[in-house]
């Protein structure tokens, strides 16, 4: 079990601690145009920050200050600041439009923000009563940076309880009204001291980089938590799409990366093109998340890379990934074991474990809890100290557990069920597929029938023809109940702007 301090305060433990252990021009941040912020310089713009936050912004311990901007280094001073000063995060996406700004602005009683000049505008067109913005990053008199610049270099931070409130994060899911994930200063380091200790094992001399953004706790952790944890360095990238994140591999010999299953497809789409150079030598650790990682991606990496992708599944109810598995323990296919420090079950609609081998509810819990702000729906989500994630998974008998589908994207087909994620995985080994998700339509005689809905690669025809060679490939992979009736070629598929797949809109289009 992982001990804390009563006194703790993660700001100063990730800031202040690697400089006891290392020279303070170790490399911390890196972006992609060259900048390179050492230990020394972040705990020097991290102060200096925190500085202008208790002493001319009147912050005060427990006042919920919003952070907004794409991922560059002084949003990364911004948020070391506001926890030092014994603030509270509360994190969001450069996608969020001023209407969900507003809301969780209003539901976390945020009081400041500290916005990226460049994300400025959503914000003010929020319009929140009595909510103080200082921009960062630009050129105006008043710019946080300037007023930083002339502070003192070294600040003393907040005596914060290891059980004070750090962070709140904010995820709507694949749909509805956002929730507000509120997690402890021993959470933010628990993170670090479970999944990255044991499964990632990074080194000081690691580079990190990956495509979640900060506002993300997928790359809060990955990119932020993970590496200062180490004494690490990370590459900031403010475009992380799979086009770039390639090239950024090579060029900085990034070693450790955090991405999502589907840039991994697209980052091998433009591996297999003859006349790609990429060298992707220095990668070691390559973790994806967010969705579920179909087997054909994990193998098709890994004979490009020789790297084993780590398979996890986490929440930002639970922060970071409580289930993996890395290095020999891998299993394509399977999402792995608990990480160590958690426990993870798999219950019928009751709350009775299921035998194992059988499809149910994952209940997990662990050092990090759901802990909704002022939300109806925490009764639903935690039940006896067990977290439930909302998805369905199956244990074998030597313990690992494999992803089935999010409990509610179960299909029901002529009294059969149908777990989207399999038939999408089938259709993901033919060549021709980029992307798939499979939905249930409505159908009077069977309840559900099965429709694909797929991303094809260029140059591939839409039309019957194609439908008609995918419908054999499947029937040559899965029991025939499994093959979709009808497919439906997109340009994209539709999804959240931390790159969940929404299904509920393809459900909608194709009348579920
Ligand atoms: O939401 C997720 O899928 C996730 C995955 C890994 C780490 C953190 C999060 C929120």
């Amino acid at each position: 079990e992982l001990q804390y301090p009563a006194r703790l305060n993660c700001g100063a433990e990730l800031v202040d601690r690697p400089l006891e252990e290392f020279r303070s021009d170790r490399p911390a941040l890196r972006t992609l145009d060259g900048e390179v912020w050492s230990y020394g310089e972040l705990r020097e713009h991290t102060d200096q920050i925190a500085h202008v936050l208790t002493d001319d912004l009147g912050i005060v311990p427990g006042n919920r200050v919003l952070l907004r901007g794409p991922s560059t280094p002084w949003l990364v001073a911004c948020w070391l600041a506001v926890m030092k000063a014994g603030a509270v995060a509360v994190t969001v996406l450069a996608q969020q439009r001023a209407p969900e700004l507003a809301t969780i602005c209003e539901m976390a009683q945020v009081s400041h923000a500290l916005c990226d000049v460049r994300a400025m505008d959503d914000l003010t067109k929020a319009q929140v009563p009595g909510l103080r913005i200082t921009a960062f990053a630009g050129d105006a008199p008043d710019d946080l940076v300037r007023q930083a610049a002339i502070k003192p270099a070294r600040y003393e931070a907040v005596a914060t309880s290891a059980d004070d409130v750090a962070l709140i994060a904010f995820t709507s899911g694949t749909t509805g009204r956002p929730k507000g994930c509120m997690h402890f200063h021993r959470d933010v380091l628990a993170i670090a001291d479970t999944f990255a200790r044991y499964v990632l094992r990074p080194e000081p001399d690691d580079v990190f980089a990956g495509s979640p953004p900060l506002g993300f706790t997928f790359g809060l952790g990955g990119l932020v938590v993970f590496p200062l944890r180490v004494g690490a360095s990370t590459l900031l990238l403010e475009q992380a799409g799979p086009r770039e994140l390639l090239p950024a591999l090579a060029e900085h010999q990034v070693s450790v990366l955090f991405t999502a299953p589907t840039a991994y497809r697209i980052m091998l789409d433009a591996l297999a093109d003859p006349k790609a150079k990429h060298d992707l030598s220095a990668l070691r650790r390559c973790v994806s998340a967010g969705e579920n990682l179909p087997s054909a991606t994990w193998q098709t990496w890994y004979e490009r890379t020789g790297v084993r992708i780590i398979n996890g599944i986490g929440a930002t109810e639970l922060l970071h990934i409580f289930i993996s598995a890395a290095d020999d323990d891998i299993r394509p296919g399977t999402t792995g074991k608990p990480v160590p420090g958690w426990q993870a079950r798999v219950l019928d609609a009751d709350g009775h474990e299921v035998p194992d081998g059988e499809p149910g509810l994952l209940a997990v819990r662990g050092p990090v809890g759901c802990r909704y702000l002022a939300d109806e729906r925490q009764r639903v989500y935690v039940r006896h100290g067990w977290n439930l994630t909302g998805d369905t998974y199956v244990r074998d008998a030597e313990g690992y557990f494999r992803y089935v589908a999010r409990a509610d994207d179960m299909i029901v087909s002529a009294g059969c069920n149908i777990a989207g994620p399999e038939v999408e995985d089938a259709l993901l080994r033919h060549p021709d597929v980029l992307e798939a998700a499979v939905v249930g339509r409505a159908d009077e005689l069977r309840g559900q029938v099965v429709v694909a809905y797929a991303v094809l690669r260029a140059g591939t025809a839409r039309g019957e023809e194609t439908a008609a060679r995918l419908r054999d490939f499947v029937q040559g992979e899965l029991v025939p109940y499994k093959c979709p009736r009808e497919f439906v070629f997109l340009d994209v598929l539709p999804r959240t702007p931390t790159g969940k797949l929404q299904r509920f809109r393809l459900r909608d289009a194709v009348g579920a």
